[in-house]
């Protein structure tokens, strides 16, 4: 057990899983997020936050730079209204289909105003506990809040870091509803901020091979959601994570961040650092947009280190469609459709998408959420594809009802209760009575039975076996030729 000395607080650290339930509503009373743990001069990581190996692995804390030797593409935005247009689309494409994530630099934000909004984060997450407390909170319904993990009650560990969030999707947000201390720098970065919104849905459509008006025009980014992190500085790195692994569900997330490195995305099977560019804003691609793109365009898998240096402070801003579309069924785009390309997903609300990626662990429990909305029989590789594309888990089409699965055992040998076997010597003289006789008890009684000595030899069997098997370990590409609906 440990026990934090100037606030009393005790955040239990060893005993069995049963207790996490309550370790979690001690540590959510306290108001005060994982930087009051860190204030309270607790030096080891809480047993809440200790994460199981599997989310552990590669971590690689405080290699702030390229140590992979590959680094997230910047793509310049000067001239994108006019002369350098061609060049930023292009430039967009190629990096939204192989990284699904870009820094963007003369994006038309100014420095100083993504600066104060870094600043005032700092500042509301740097409050005194007595002034956070009044605004902790995980009611959704509210436009202002502050919360330690969202999925704090269900998730298999804690993350460290706090979030404060502005809600600007459901009208608009109500100046009065922000701490004074905050107010003018999240307005004005959100008026700066939805010019550029506009200018990325228009670039974005134009790389999809679209009318600029396209994805503006399906409201698929109309609303917003900034999710403000703190990442207080860790005195175990090793053994928590600032923000898990995963995909956003959005259809696009702008970020802003301190100098405080610690983020990686995944690209070509590594984690890749994205060290800090000075007054850039990281784009990514989030599920929804790899969704309506029919896979054209990729979701990024990021996650954030927890580190001992920070803290580390960013702005995540979701992109998602408005109140009046985010009911409506989302498909992969008809103009991107064709023989070639048929569709991958099938259509969903976001709503119900965004429904499933909170009720599977906030998309945050390492499993990826979009294959799930997969047009399976698209994807033409079968349950073998699945399997080799690393599911670790059944997709809900083939989850079946429980009246489905009685009895499941994989015991059958406790009945003492054997399938009949019936050889077939001598069918054709000596033994074709007892042959006849023993096939219509068998017959009878269980509808099916073995045959044994019927005429076809062992490796013409092995054989025909091994070509079946051959035909369906064979490359997607392969099979895709034989494959029908
Ligand atoms: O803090 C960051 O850099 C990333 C945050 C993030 O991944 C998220 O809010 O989903």
């Amino acid at each position: 057990m440990q026990t934090s000395p100037s606030h009393g607080r005790s955040i239990t650290g060893g005993g069995p899983r049963s207790d996490r339930a309550k370790e979690a509503k001690e540590f959510d009373e306290t108001k005060a997020g994982v930087k009051g743990l860190v204030d309270s001069g607790m030096a080891k990581v809480p047993r809440l936050f200790i994460h199981p190996p599997q989310n552990l692995r590669e971590l690689s804390p405080d290699t702030d730079g390229p140590a992979t030797g590959l680094e997230v593409p910047i793509i310049d935005m000067m001239g994108y209204g006019d002369c350098r247009r061609r060049d930023v689309v292009n430039d967009l494409r190629r990096a939204s289909e192989t990284w699904g994530c870009f820094w963007i630099i003369n994006h038309g934000i100014p420095v100083d105003a993504m600066e104060r909004m870094l600043e005032a984060v700092k500042q509301l997450h740097e409050q005194p506990e007595g002034v956070k407390r009044e605004w902790y909170s995980r009611d959704d319904a509210k436009k202002f809040g502050y919360y330690c993990n969202k999925d704090l009650f269900t998730s298999k560990a804690a993350s460290w870091r706090d979030t404060i969030w502005f809600d600007f999707s459901r009208g608009v947000l109500d100046p009065e509803a922000v701490p004074l201390l905050c107010r003018e720098p999240v307005f004005e970065y959100e008026r700066h901020f939805e010019k550029l919104k506009t200018s990325m849905s228009e670039l974005l459509s134009e790389a999809l091979g679209l009318d600029s008006d396209y994805l503006g025009g399906i409201g698929c980014m109309k609303s917003k959601r900034m999710s403000c992190h703190y990442y207080p500085i860790c005195p175990q790195p090793e053994l928590t994570v600032g923000t898990i692994n995963h995909s956003d569900a959005s259809f696009l997330t702008l970020l802003l961040q301190n100098h405080h490195g610690g983020l990686q995305v995944r690209h070509k099977n590594q984690w890749v650092d994205v060290s800090p560019v000075p007054g850039a804003i990281l784009a990514n691609i989030g599920d929804f947009l790899q969704l309506v793109s029919n896979d054209k365009f990729k979701s990024v898998e990021h996650r954030v280190l927890a580190r001992q240096a920070g803290p580390r402070v960013s702005v995540a801003c979701f992109l998602f469609p408005g109140e009046m579309q985010k009911s409506k069924p989302y498909g992969p785009i008809k103009e991107l459709l064709d023989e070639n390309n048929p569709p991958m997903y099938r259509e969903i609300s976001f709503t119900d998408y965004f429904g499933y990626y909170l009720s599977s662990g906030n998309g945050m429990n390492g499993e990826a959420v979009l294959p799930h909305f997969r047009a399976f029989d698209k994807t033409k590789a079968g349950v073998k594809g699945l399997v080799d594309s690393g599911a670790t888990k059944i997709p809900r089409i083939f989850i079946h009802p429980p009246e489905n699965l009685p009895d499941l055992s994989n015991d059958t040998e406790g009945t003492g209760l054997q399938l009949p076997i019936i050889d077939l010597r001598g069918y054709r003289d000596s033994r074709q009575g007892d042959i006849i006789d023993g096939v219509r008890e068998a017959s009878r009684e269980w509808g099916i039975f073995h045959i044994i000595n019927h005429g076809i030899p062992l490796d013409v069997m092995d054989n025909m076996l091994e070509g079946v098997k051959k035909f369906h370990e064979q490359q997607v590409e392969v099979k895709d030729t034989a494959f029908s609906e």
